[in-house]
């Protein structure tokens, strides 16, 4: 029978586990639909056999509160939410936002200003040396050292400001696999340093394959020509054929490096993840609260346009036309 993914320590024992593989942080209540990018990354997780249980919107002031399962087999993962917790709680002219459609009852306050950051310094605080890995957008589009216009300032990379082990950039179902895959084979966090579409910490960086390094970020706090530089270099490194590992020094040997992105789904693929056992709404325990508003507008849509160049992976992929 379908179900929501175990919310509380009493789910997870009637699904019969003793712990989860992963504990899935996220910043926006809890919606299983296939239009919201952690019940996508759940969903795959659970088809591959995975345990996935859900912290939705955590008190961030409280470590007890991502705690709830104890200590994950493999690793926390986290997201901000379906949008950038900065977009989310701000206007474009930097006022409040009163609401929060990604929130019971639209209720503007329930997750932290850069929420990657708060709930993973939470998580390391109280556990201290389980893997964490980071994606979604606030993630993604924060990966290197980027202008963030809430503070008017040049950030590093979140890797760093959150302590996250790993973050997995763009559409992540592939990547999130291949992680989860090499945890549950024994490999340690800091060696998984291989998989597409990852960005990860290194202290060296001889073994990294033909790399293009960055301008370190010294150099990009002092010029902001150099910026756009490495703003360019990252920009025709975005396609998954002709891209290069990138390299970000930040001081003596400490360096950020993105791999090169993730191939995007095959057809067959793209349709296996719109086919998993999704309830296609939000968890009933928010019914009492007025509902997650977000889930309007897509309760009844069918997804149209994602990321799939099958032409160019068909093209290396062969043998995964026939699907
Ligand atoms: C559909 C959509 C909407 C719909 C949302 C409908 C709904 N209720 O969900 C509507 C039209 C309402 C909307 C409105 C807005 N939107 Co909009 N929207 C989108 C759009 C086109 C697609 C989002 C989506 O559904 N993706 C599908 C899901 C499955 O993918 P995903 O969330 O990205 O998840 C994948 C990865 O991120 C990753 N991943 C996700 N989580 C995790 C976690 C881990 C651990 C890992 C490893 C990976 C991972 O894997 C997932 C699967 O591949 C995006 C642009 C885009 N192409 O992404 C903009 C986008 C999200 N929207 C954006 C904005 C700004 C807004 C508005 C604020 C606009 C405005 N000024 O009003 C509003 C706010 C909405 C609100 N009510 O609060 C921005 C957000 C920018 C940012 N930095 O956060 C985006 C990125 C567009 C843009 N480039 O500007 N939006």
């Amino acid at each position: 029978m379908k179900d929501f993914l175990p919310v509380t320590i009493e789910d997870m024992k009637k699904r019969g586990w003793d712990e989860p593989d992963f504990v899935y942080v996220i910043g926006d209540a809890y919606v299983d639909h296939s239009s919201f990018g952690p019940a996508v990354i759940s969903r795959v997780l659970e088809s591959r056999g995975f345990k996935v249980a859900i912290i939705s919107q955590p008190d961030w002031h409280d470590e007890e509160s991502i705690a709830l399962f104890g200590r994950p087999r493999l690793g926390f993962l986290v997201s901000a939410g379906n949008m950038d917790s900065m977009v989310n709680h701000y206007t474009v002219n930097k006022r409040k936002r009163h609401d929060d459609a990604y929130t019971p009852g639209g209720k503007a306050g329930k997750r932290p200003d850069y929420a990657t950051i708060v709930y993973c310094n939470l998580i390391k605080r109280k556990f201290k040396d389980v893997p964490v890995i980071i994606g979604g957008i606030e993630a993604s589009l924060r990966r290197l050292a980027h202008y963030d216009y809430w503070s008017d300032k040049l950030r590093k990379s979140i890797l760093l400001d959150s302590g996250a082990d790993l973050l997995l950039y763009g559409m992540g179902e592939l990547s999130v696999v291949e992680t989860a895959e090499a945890l549950d084979s024994g490999l340690k966090i800091e060696d998984i340093t291989f998989i597409k579409g990852s960005v990860y910490k290194a202290r060296e960086i001889d073994a990294v394959p033909d790399p293009i390094l960055l301008p370190d970020f010294d150099e990009l706090l002092k010029d902001k020509l150099n910026y756009a530089r490495s703003f360019y270099t990252q920009y025709i490194n975005t396609d998954f054929v002709t891209a290069k590992p990138l390299v970000e020094k930040y001081g003596e040997h400490r360096y950020v490096v993105q791999n090169p992105p993730q191939r995007p789904l095959t057809m067959q693929e793209m349709d296996d993840v719109y086919d998993l056992p999704y309830m296609n709404t939000y968890h009933p325990s928010y019914e009492a609260l007025g509902g997650v508003p977000a889930i309007k507008e897509v309760k009844f849509s069918l997804t149209s346009n994602r990321d799939a160049s099958e032409a160019a992976v068909s093209a290396l992929l062969p043998s995964t036309r026939e699907g």
